[in-house]
């Protein structure tokens, strides 16, 4: 018997009489008035008590039952049997894909018990709910759960839409002919996946603002008005990771109606239960429900309805309602005997309550989240639902139908073979249709084309609206912005001392305005449009909100009011580079979602970008995302005062690994102008699958005007900038700088010229990643084609009869320059920002750093001594002259 229950105080014979009598009242209620009239009724009694001082108990939790009820559930309108034979068959060969992949190659991977506790729930769905995108529809968007893709690769081989070929190399992509993906890659597999999803906690959040950016087309009139749904399919255990949850409040605030979340609650992650000691379903319940989702609960098969009928006094569902997480995974493995002693063994009269039933029927007892019948009325109940997001919690068992191989055990995650036997019990659980001398090869299986499965299952796509996963590009390339837009800056600010965000930001403004692009540009901003001086475009696109303006604004009567409007086009995302970030991936995945080419600019402190969200940032490549990232305040000297979690001098490094992302580090407005042009001619025009990082600054300075011939330079990573004025001496160098330390550099140049007779070119490096990415390229083709002539990397072009010593400063690590050393014909010295920030004014933080006019100087002088080019007491003496101190501690660890 349970402890926990034997304590709780008895009910008096009185208290029962009257628990019946208010219950009884209540039922006459419903029966008379209905159910509003019964919620209503209750909602006054807890306004009464709660005034009289009755101190109610806080509940988000409704009972541990299904939400519901048999008497509302729909007849379901498919075939069962025959998609009971459909959904075994993809179970099959779900499980074969892995098996066979680790045969034929140990410790390639795979997932088995994933798919095989969701399988109902995608087929119920894939059957009767999710559309596909056509001329009369643009399609449902749904994220897979990613360990689920064997599932839906074998419905898509089921549908005829990969062979047995595709199959068999299931995580193998190199084969010749190609592979399937381990999981929903969009990269690899362009044409099929829509969403890269494995990363967990991304897609909920993902999909999250997919949804609130399908309302944000349709209010601003991109695209039209559509019920069509954004489901996001996730396990309970990913409901761990921060992002799951972080944005579940945005889609209740912003009525997503359109959001359907299904959570397959198998209560099992990797290594074990998730809440072996409580209850994910109910913790889940109360945290969305207390967000103001609609919560629909799945727990209990249709064999549970007739002993639920029977409970008449609640007992049963106390019991659901007490046994922990850990218990339920012991009773999906255990025996009917034990559940009969251990479940129903607490009260005599559970214990009658199924008396009739056998220890076989105990254990198959089944869960909702394995019974259509149950699972129909939710999805149903889902897309019905109105005015707030909903989300599915489906009870499930993990490894469902592996029996002994992995079902509801511990292990069941990383079960990726299974034996003969194994394979034998799974074949006739599901009564697949092989041989049994042929199981132990676990062949894949197909019906005929005429068999009643195959048409049945492309019967219901074709009425659906056609397949899913589906990932077509239906999209015009854009017409480009009107040249004249960035003429002036081009002309650069002659007296007038701007920074580089200003400029950007006055860019933005007339790109907003531009007939070609200017609808179709997204500003996004996690609550920093002030920080960049972005609030005149409040004012003159509005910040996006799906109801407009409810209230008279503090400053309605300055200029630059906070507008709020439903077509307005700053997506304001709050406190959120997560959010941000995943808006970024809507809109700069529209034109593949929804054809629509809309231009993302997500601007914001460049610390809390790569560093905080660099997992989404990877997703965006994956998927294909275009757009421009701003980071904003960047610079580890150039922000001023803020110390060491602001100062940014890595987010370029931390842009490296990013394969389709372009790094740019640009100084004055003009290069700004040159890449941003650029770059939405190669995204929109010319549909390259890149994305952009442009760094901005906030120290102002007159901003030059172009010099001739240089445009090509700026995109490739570097252009000569100023030639010394020095001529006839002997000691030369090559000067290297980028963002604002480019400023230094040219005083460096002067010092140098004016003191020292050496004679320093300067270059702007707008892009150490560019020339990095060119070298290795150039580098490895020489490599391969040993015979022919060789290709020189662009800086080696650039600098190859270039004199003198080589000298890069940057605001960032040493590394970013360190990394095109190799291509240089002569050995560079780097001077850089490692180490962490301290508050300080520019001045001072470029001196703790070394990275002033005066280390320029510094370690162009060194280098010529190293070269033998000029004696070390000079050296010395500029040492005094320039006031370092050789003694300063090292700031990479200081
Ligand atoms: C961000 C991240 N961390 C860790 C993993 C590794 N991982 C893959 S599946 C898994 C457990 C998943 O549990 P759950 O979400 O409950 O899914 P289930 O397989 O049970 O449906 C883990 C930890 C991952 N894919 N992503
Ligand atoms: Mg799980």
């Amino acid at each position: 018997m349970n402890k926990e229950l034997d304590k709780k105080p008895k009910v008096t014979a009185d208290e029962e009489l009257e628990n019946r009598e208010w219950i009884e009242s209540l039922d006459y209620v419903l029966d008379s008035s209905g159910e509003e009239r019964a919620a209503k009724l209750i909602k006054k009694l807890q306004i009464h008590a709660q005034k009289r001082g009755v101190k109610l108990p806080f509940t988000a939790n409704t009972p541990y039952i299904n939400t519901i009820p048999v008497d509302k559930q729909p007849a379901y309108p498919g075939d069962q049997a025959i998609e009971w034979k459909i959904r075994s068959l993809i179970r099959w060969n779900a499980m074969a894909m892995v098996v066979r992949a680790n045969r034929l190659e140990e410790g390639i991977g795979g997932h088995i018990s994933t798919y095989a506790s969701a399988a109902a729930l995608y087929e119920v769905a894939f059957n009767h709910f999710l559309r596909g995108r056509n001329e009369n529809h643009e399609g449902d968007i749904v994220y897979f759960q990613g360990h689920a893709a064997p599932g839906i690769y074998a419905r898509a081989f089921l549908e005829g839409r990969f062979g047995i070929e595709d199959l068999q190399n299931f995580r193998r992509d190199l084969q010749p002919e190609g592979g399937l993906t381990s999981y929903p890659h969009p990269w690899l597999m362009p044409d099929f996946w829509q969403f890269p999803t494995v990363s967990m906690g991304l897609s909920p959040i993902m999909a999250i603002y997919q949804a609130r950016f399908n309302r944000y087309l349709e209010d601003r009139g991109l695209k039209k008005r559509s019920d069509a749904k954004v489901w996001a399919f996730i396990g309970d255990g990913e409901t761990d990771e921060p992002e799951t949850l972080g944005a579940i409040t945005l889609a209740s605030r912003e009525h997503l109606d359109n959001l359907i979340f299904v959570v397959n609650c198998n209560l099992q992650r990797l290594d074990g239960p998730v809440r072996g000691n409580g209850k994910i379903i109910q913790e889940l319940e109360s945290i969305f429900r207390g967000a103001g989702w609609n919560v629909i609960k799945v727990l209990w098969g249709s064999n549970w309805d007739p002993l639920l009928e029977k409970d008449k006094e609640g007992i049963l569902v106390k019991r659901m309602t007490d046994a922990l997480d850990g218990d339920y995974q012991k009773y999906s493995v255990a025996s009917g005997e034990y559940i009969r002693s251990h479940f129903f063994g607490t009260d005599p009269r559970l214990q009658e309550l199924v008396q009739d039933l056998s220890d076989t029927e105990l254990q198959k007892l089944r869960r909702g989240g394995h019974d259509p019948e149950k699972i129909f009325p939710a999805f149903k109940a889902a897309i019905e639902n109105t005015d707030s997001p909903t989300v599915i919690l489906a009870k499930t068992i993990k490894g469902y139908g592996l029996g002994e191989a992995g079902e509801g055990r511990n292990i069941t995650h990383q079960q990726k073979k299974l034996n003969e036997d194994e394979l034998m019990i799974f074949k006739e659980r599901f009564d697949i249709p092989i041989s049994d001398e042929d199981v132990s090869r676990a062949p894949f299986y197909k019906p005929p084309d005429d068999s009643p499965e195959i048409k049945y299952i492309k019967e219901r796509r074709q009425e659906l609206g056609g397949y899913l996963p589906k990932r077509d590009v239906i999209c015009d390339p854009i017409k480009p912005p009107s040249k004249k837009l960035f003429d002036e800056f081009y002309e650069g600010s002659g007296e007038r001392e701007v920074a580089t965000t200003m400029a950007f930001v006055r860019m933005l403004a007339k790109m907003l305005k531009d007939k070609n692009i200017g609808k179709l540009i997204v500003p996004i901003v996690p609550d920093e449009a002030r920080t960049f001086g972005m609030e005149a475009l409040f004012r003159q696109v509005g910040i996006y909100s799906h109801v407009g303006q409810l209230y008279d604004p503090v400053d309605s009567e300055t200029l630059l009011y906070y507008k709020e409007a439903i077509d307005g086009q700053i997506l304001e995302e709050g406190i959120t580079e997560a959010g941000s970030m995943s808006s970024f991936i809507a809109a700069g995945t529209a034109y593949a979602t929804h054809g629509i080419n809309t231009i993302p600019f997500f601007i914001y402190y460049s610390m809390f970008g790569f560093q905080r969200i660099g997992d989404l940032a990877w997703a965006a490549g994956d998927i294909k995302c275009k757009g421009f990232m701003i980071g904003g305040t960047s610079g580890r000297t150039t922000l001023a005062g803020e110390g060491l979690q602001h100062q940014d001098g890595h987010s370029h490094l931390l842009a490296y690994p990013l394969p389709n992302l372009k790094a740019y580090d640009p100084a004055y407005a003009y290069e700004i102008a040159v890449i941003i042009q650029d770059g939405i001619k190669r995204m929109y025009v010319d549909r390259e699958d890149i994305f952009y990082y442009i760094t901005v600054m906030n120290e102002s300075y007159a901003q030059p005007s172009m010099p001739e011939g240089v445009k090509d330079g700026i995109l490739r990573g570097m252009y000569k900038l100023k030639d010394s004025p020095l001529k006839d001496t002997e000691l030369h160098a090559q000067l290297f700088g980028s963002g604002t330390i480019l400023n230094e550099v040219l005083k460096a140049q002067d010092y140098l010229a004016e003191n020292y007779s050496v004679a320093a070119d300067v270059w702007s490096v707008t892009s150490y990643k560019e020339l990095y990415r060119d070298g290795l390229d150039k580098e490895r083709w020489n490599m391969l084609h040993p015979s022919e002539i060789k290709r020189v990397p662009y800086i080696t072009e650039c600098v190859q009869d270039a004199p003198g010593v080589f000298v890069a400063a940057s605001d960032y690590v040493m590394a970013l320059p360190d990394s095109i050393s190799q291509w240089l014909p002569r050995p560079l010295v780097s001077l850089g920002t490692d180490g962490f920030g301290r508050s300080a004014g520019r001045k001072a933080l470029r001196d703790f750093f070394e990275v002033d006019w005066r280390y320029i100087t510094l370690a162009v002088l060194a280098s010529l001594t190293w070269e033998k080019k000029i004696d070390p007491t000079v050296v010395e003496k500029a040492i005094k002259d320039l006031d370092i101190n050789p003694g300063k501690a090292n700031p990479i660890l200081s």
